[in-house]
């Protein structure tokens, strides 16, 4: 055992011997994927190219809308159908305000599946269903839960508040098995699952699948400054924070800077001064690698990102580890 990469002073263990198999579920039947693992819809982050390779290499790609005008998303769509042929979808970012004609386009284009995030999708989830399209949903509680599989979500997306950028109030860790408990469709358990001990982990709390998102940011077809990504593969376990409390969209990023100046404005209590400071700065980030004033949006498993790496190569060390991981518990339960 020990450190595979010398570079680093803190501990990024030894994988062990790779195996090959697939963990075959609900959710990857649904999906039409090979492995459980959705990417998750990362604004200015999850781009065409992050996506293709993710679904290339057997998981749900995602092309994190954002705040993209609709015109780019329509071609980040087309690029994507260019780059596979798989299955991949678009994370419609329900707090844009736009957001009317995002839906009106995604379902003029047509893709595979949508997940939703930061706000009730309700209003859409008839016009996509109907289209075909499959319907994941982010929640950061039981009750949401309960609706969206009410109005015909075909998946929960259960988010702990490990997970980076806007976040709820629950942990992964007690929100995965609620969701299971409450709800008859699939859970995917997001937030801080960046390896195949999280995989594993997230179908002990009974997960038929996991969204990816710190992990894949550090994937070589993430377009993100390659200093960001640097950053995180530096990262140690406290280095996120979250910030924002006072505007109600709380959010977790890498400390720099730009979060400290946050941190002061939320103890003064005032959340116009942290929208208009924070107004930009995920692409100062991520586009231009500023890693001071930038928005250094990323989970608690940044400490958990060892290296840069293809896409390819992240999922199928997830899943070889998961697999060895539930085999030998396996070993030791009977
Ligand atoms: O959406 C995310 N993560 C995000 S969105 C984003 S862009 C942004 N930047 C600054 C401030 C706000 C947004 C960056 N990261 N994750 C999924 C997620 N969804 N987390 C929490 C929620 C959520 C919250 C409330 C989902 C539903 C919800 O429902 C409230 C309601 O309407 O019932």
């Amino acid at each position: 055992m020990g450190s595979r990469h010398g570079h680093l002073d803190h501990a990024c263990p030894d994988k062990g011997g790779l195996t090959r198999m697939a963990l075959p579920t609900r959710l990857t039947e649904i999906l039409g994927i090979e492995h459980p693992i959705i990417q998750g819809g990362m604004a200015w982050t999850a781009t065409a190219e992050l996506a293709a390779a993710v679904s290339n290499a057997g998981g749900l790609g995602i092309i994190g809308a954002g705040h993209m005008p609709t015109d780019i998303l329509r071609q980040q769509i087309r690029l994507a159908k260019e780059l596979t042929d798989m299955p991949f979808g678009v994370n419609l970012m329900l707090l844009t305000p736009h957001i009317d004609e995002i839906v009106a386009m995604v379902l003029e284009e047509g893709v595979h599946a949508v997940t939703t995030g930061a706000g009730n999708p309700g209003k859409y989830m008839g016009a996509l269903k109907e289209k075909g399209i499959k319907v994941l949903t982010v929640v950061p509680s039981v009750a949401l839960a309960k609706r969206m599989e009410s109005i015909g979500a075909d998946a929960v997306i259960g988010e702990g508040m490990e997970a980076g950028g806007h976040i709820g109030e629950l942990t992964t860790f007690v929100l995965t098995p609620q969701l299971a408990d409450a709800v008859d469709v699939p859970v995917v358990a997001a937030g801080g699952i960046a390896d195949g001990r999280g995989v594993a982990a997230a179908f002990a709390l009974g997960a038929e699948g996991v969204q990816v998102g710190t992990r894949f940011m550090c994937a070589e077809e993430c377009t993100i400054d390659p200093g960001v990504k640097a950053r995180i593969v530096k990262a140690r376990d406290r280095d996120t924070v979250v910030t924002g409390y006072s505007t109600g969209h709380p959010v977790r990023v890498i400390k720099n800077r730009l979060s400290r100046m946050i941190e002061e404005l939320d103890r003064e209590n005032k959340p116009e001064e942290i929208e208009e400071l924070g107004s930009g700065k995920l692409a100062l980030a991520m586009r231009e690698g500023d890693l001071e004033m930038g928005s250094l949006m990323a989970g608690q498993a940044a400490a958990l990102v060892c290296d840069v790496q293809p896409a390819a190569v992240i999922v199928t060390e997830m899943m070889d580890e998961a697999e060895n991981v539930l085999r030998r518990l396996g070993t030791i339960a009977r």
